[in-house]
């Protein structure tokens, strides 16, 4: 049964809700359906793309003349996201306006368009169109990043709702309206108060107070989102969080709520963090004499940010040809290959599983520690409440050479673990504790390299594994676990 205070006329009183499958009750903040959905996209890719790739900028001011925009060929988003599926990618996220006001769509919203670009490919341009399709067709998530912050448009900052009312919004709006199945739609927190722009002309610095306020977030998200159900308002609109950082890590400690690196598990709202990377090592956009960083630091990321209760973007930017270089591509092949040899085989198939607690089943549930590996993820082990502590057992009939171990927590009743500890042992007598210290939240997925290091590839011989919950905010749940 679970009990809830509910408030009858002015007294505080106790409901008993039936519980006939003796589910655990949640530990708040919880997830939305939505959310969780997001977080099982898990790594995903980032293309900058637009004027900055013609000036060889990062930033601009808003004061390029459209004309600038000028491929060379007809973009090709189908390209993008065919080699990121490559390497196992989910989805990506588009970059259909930056800082700079270009738009990469025909927009009613501003002249400042793909409509008045340079050439027949630039005029021929439709990010979110192709994007959409192209994604749709491959089975990929998608979704596009739209800068709040518009340094061509006249409107931006100048102490009134022109923006938002007259831009802003009903470019959102547009862009919702390139499919309903949209996954994400990426809100930059960047406002720049030193950074001077065009502004319709009226050049100088301009700033706001609160872009929440400014922005006028909640309705944006009700608006996108009666379009869009699934769509995750990210940064600015607070449904998901920036890990902190943009080089591709996150904390060992990382909560779902609270912000940073390693968020706060006393804070009250779900705000998973997402991890923004840079494949390539000059910038977000495209430049001249890049390239890639190598498939052995890019599986590093993988494993500090996915690794960590995180999702990952990683960006890679299309050339002035409209399409990803040839040198990307190979290196997305190889972190493809690379994530399958290492993270491909799940040893668990051959492994007998038993733990030292587990919660008594309801009538159309069990918690048994087998359901951690039957691949569904909607069935869990959990012990009973109030064991807030617990140890999972593992035995192989022959020595393994074991290098990582992958959990996931059963989420939808929140992110509860605090610390665990990793074992093996070749005889089951002598224990060896992997990773010491670096074992504590979990989370939606949390991968640990036995021999301690996310840079070197090593195993560990044994044929007993456990795996000790040393503390968790309620009883444990995990729905998954897989041995590497
Ligand atoms: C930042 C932006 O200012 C950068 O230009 C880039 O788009 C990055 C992903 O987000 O805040």
């Amino acid at each position: 049964m679970l009990s809830v205070a509910t408030a009858v006329k002015g007294q505080l009183c106790e409901e008993v809700l039936p519980n006939p499958d003796n589910e655990p009750a949640p530990v708040h903040p919880v997830p939305s359906p939505r959310q969780l959905m997001w977080q099982e996209t898990e790594f995903y890719a980032f293309f900058h793309f637009g004027m900055n790739t013609f000036t060889n900028a990062e930033w601009g001011d808003g004061s390029e003349a459209e004309s600038r925009f000028a491929p060379t060929k007809v973009p090709n988003p189908r390209q993008w996201l065919t080699a990121v599926k490559a390497a196992g990618m989910k989805g990506g996220i588009a970059v259909v306006k930056h800082h700079d006001g270009f738009c990469l769509w025909p927009t009613a919203t501003t002249t400042h368009s793909i409509v008045n670009a340079g050439n027949e490919n630039g005029r021929q341009t439709n990010i979110p169109d192709s994007f959409s399709v192209a994604a749709r067709d491959l089975g990929m998530k998608y979704g596009f990043y739209v800068s709040p912050w518009d340094l061509n448009s006249g409107y931006w900052g100048d102490g009134t709702s022109n923006y938002v009312n007259k831009v802003f919004l009903p470019q959102c709006l547009e862009l919702a309206s390139y499919g309903s199945d949209q996954f994400e739609m990426w809100f930059d927190g960047a406002t720049g108060a030193d950074h001077a722009g065009y502004y319709g002309g009226q050049r100088g610095k301009r700033t706001i107070a609160n872009p929440s306020t400014y922005y006028d977030i909640p309705n944006l998200r009700d608006t996108v989102h009666a379009i869009a159900p699934n769509c995750v308002m990210w940064g600015v609109g607070n449904e998901a969080r920036w890990i902190g950082n943009e080089a591709g890590w996150a904390g060992e400690t990382n909560w779902a709520m609270g912000s940073g690196e390693s968020g706060n598990e006393k804070e009250w709202k779900w705000r998973a963090g997402e991890s923004d990377a840079k494949a390539t090592n000059k910038g977000w956009f495209w430049h001249s004499g890049e390239s890639p960083k190598s498939a052995q630091e890019l599986f590093k990321i993988y494993l500090e940010t996915v690794g960590r209760n995180a999702t990952l973007i990683l960006n890679f930017p299309p050339d002035q040809s409209g399409e990803l270089p040839q040198a990307d591509v190979d290196v997305l092949s190889e972190l493809g290959s690379l994530l399958q040899q290492r993270l491909g085989t799940d040893l668990m198939a051959d492994a007998t599983i038993t733990a030292t607690a587990t919660r008594a089943a309801g009538a159309g549930r069990t918690y048994d520690v087998g359901n951690l590996t039957d691949g569904n993820k909607d069935t869990y082990w959990a012990t009973d409440d109030g064991v807030h502590t617990a140890t999972i057992n593992v035995e192989w009939e022959e020595p393994q050479t074991l290098h990582y171990v992958m959990l996931m927590e059963y989420i939808r009743l929140g992110q509860r673990i605090r610390q665990f500890t990793i074992e093996t042992s070749l005889d089951g007598d002598t224990w060896t504790q992997c990773a010491p210290g670096s074992t504590t939240t979990v989370g939606y997925k949390r991968i640990v390299p036995l021999n301690g290091s996310t840079s070197t590839y090593g195993g560990v011989e044994a044929r007993f594994l456990r795996i000790t919950i040393d503390d968790s905010r309620s009883c444990p749940t995990l729905h998954t676990m897989a041995v590497y």
